[in-house]
């Protein structure tokens, strides 16, 4: 890992103010009943993937406009300096995985059918739908990464946040500084964790700069917003840790759901996708787990570089992943906002709580999801938020190989059983969003 850069990062966030953000609740809803209307399965080990029956690892139950704002430019980067650009300009298919934070790009303005388009969000006989009803969402723009954060992205928050006094390591856990949820485990508690902690320094395994990050819990995902918010001057829009986050606040956060499917949908509201690219389940197109992808059967997490699955004949030369072939021919995944690995690779945090019959309810316009109190209660009791997009781990039956991707799929925690889908898996990353951006308009 590259460290040159530490100290501008320091330098540069030292001077940047920060307050409070306002916790914001969410649009009202009609009173709820019952709050679970249908019996996920109770029994974690009763579920189709083929890989969930080793129970050492983890459990398949997992798991506007916007003109006028004021938005401080991100740093210039004109003189070859190393210093952390916190908001790069549009970039290239090739600028975001280097970088040490993430690559931006415009999701347009628009509204959209949100829901299952294609009738597949039944297909577990168990379950029934939680996808429908289709409903009109409007979204403002915003700006998304391009990518997960990637294991480099977040090994610098991780060695920047230390040396500010924001976090703490103890036996591998990483808590907030005074204490409290786990946001990250390291290798240290967790073998297949990808970066490791040797006071005072975070190190990536090598050749995983550019994998997504993983074992990340939600406070480890929105505590990274906040800081590269700071690093621009912005106050934070998610309360930690209440856990609320304010949609209204100029802010680096979590997508809520809705922003989530509206950008892995790529501008296809009418011919509406099954997948980020279209309808064909095609596993050369994403981090499935059975694309046949070179890092099918090497150690944990079997992640891909973000933005592998671009069309390109990719060569063991570059990469040095652990299978013998010397070349894997991919398919180009990417949708079209430019966005890569909405599908596979690592699920995402989005910043909604779960309720399984939402989408009767939601507002039409920036819905925000329920409030914690207004979410599905889980068999254990508890509520989770909502992760997207499926992964390289869960969801091959035979006749379904896509990791549970569909653009449209929700939370599968809520299918599967009492899992805590908030712990730190070795399947579970994020990516975050740009809200409300000075010059966001499409
Ligand atoms: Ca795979
Ligand atoms: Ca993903």
């Amino acid at each position: 890992m590259k460290r040159t850069w530490i100290g501008v990062v320091v330098l540069l966030a030292a001077s940047c103010g920060g307050s409070s953000g306002v916790a914001a609740d969410a649009d009202a809803l009609p009173p709820l009943d019952a709050p679970v209307a249908d019996t996920p399965d109770a029994t974690p080990g009763d579920a189709p993937d083929a890989r969930d029956a080793n129970p050492s690892d983890a459990p398949d139950a997992v798991p506007a406009d916007l003109s006028g704002l004021d938005v401080p430019e991100p740093p210039a980067d004109a003189t070859g300096d190393t210093s952390i650009d916190a908001a790069p300009a549009d970039a290239g298919p090739d600028a975001s995985p280097g970088q040490p934070v993430p690559t931006m790009v415009t999701v347009p303005a628009g509204s959209f059918e949100m829901g299952d388009h294609s009738g597949l969000g039944g297909e577990d006989p168990k379950h029934p739908s939680d996808e429908l009803p289709l409903h009109t969402v409007a979204i403002s723009a915003f700006r998304m990464g391009r990518t997960e954060v990637t294991c480099r992205q977040y090994a610098a928050f991780l060695e920047d946040a230390l040396a500010k006094g924001i976090l703490a390591v103890a036996s591998g856990g990483v808590t907030a500084a005074g204490g409290g949820a786990t946001w990250f485990q390291t290798a240290e508690a967790d073998a297949t964790s990808p970066i490791s902690f040797a006071n005072p320094h975070f190190t990536v395994r090598a050749g995983r700069d550019d994998h997504p990050v993983t074992h990340v819990r939600w406070e480890g995902a929105a505590a990274y917003a906040n800081w590269l918010g700071a690093l621009q001057g912005l106050s934070p829009c998610i309360d930690l840790p209440a856990g609320t986050i304010d949609l209204a606040g100029t802010c680096y956060r979590l997508p809520t759901e809705a922003e989530w499917e509206y950008a892995a949908v790529g501008g296809k509201t009418t011919a509406y996708p099954i997948y980020p690219w279209g309808d064909e389940m095609d596993p050369a197109r994403a981090n499935w787990p059975q694309s046949g992808d070179p890092w099918e059967g090497g150690p944990d997490p079997q992640t891909t570089p973000v933005g592998f699955y671009d069309g390109s004949l990719r060569l063991k030369a570059d990469f040095g992943w652990p299978a013998a072939a010397d070349s894997y021919q991919t398919h180009d995944g990417t949708n079209g906002f430019g966005l890569v690995d909405m599908a596979g690779n690592a699920w995402e945090w989005t910043g909604d709580w779960y309720r399984n019959d939402y989408y009767a309810v939601s507002p039409a316009a920036d819905p925000s999801g329920p409030t914690q109190a207004e979410a599905s209660a889980m068999p254990d009791g508890n509520r989770y938020r909502v992760m997207r997009g499926g992964n390289w781990y869960n969801g091959t039956t035979p006749d379904r190989l896509d990791g549970h991707s569909r653009v449209s799929n929700r939370d599968p925690a809520y299918f599967r059983g009492p899992g805590d889908p908030n712990g730190p898996w070795f399947h579970v990353g994020f990516r975050v969003v740009l809200a409300h951006p000075k010059g966001g308009q499409p």
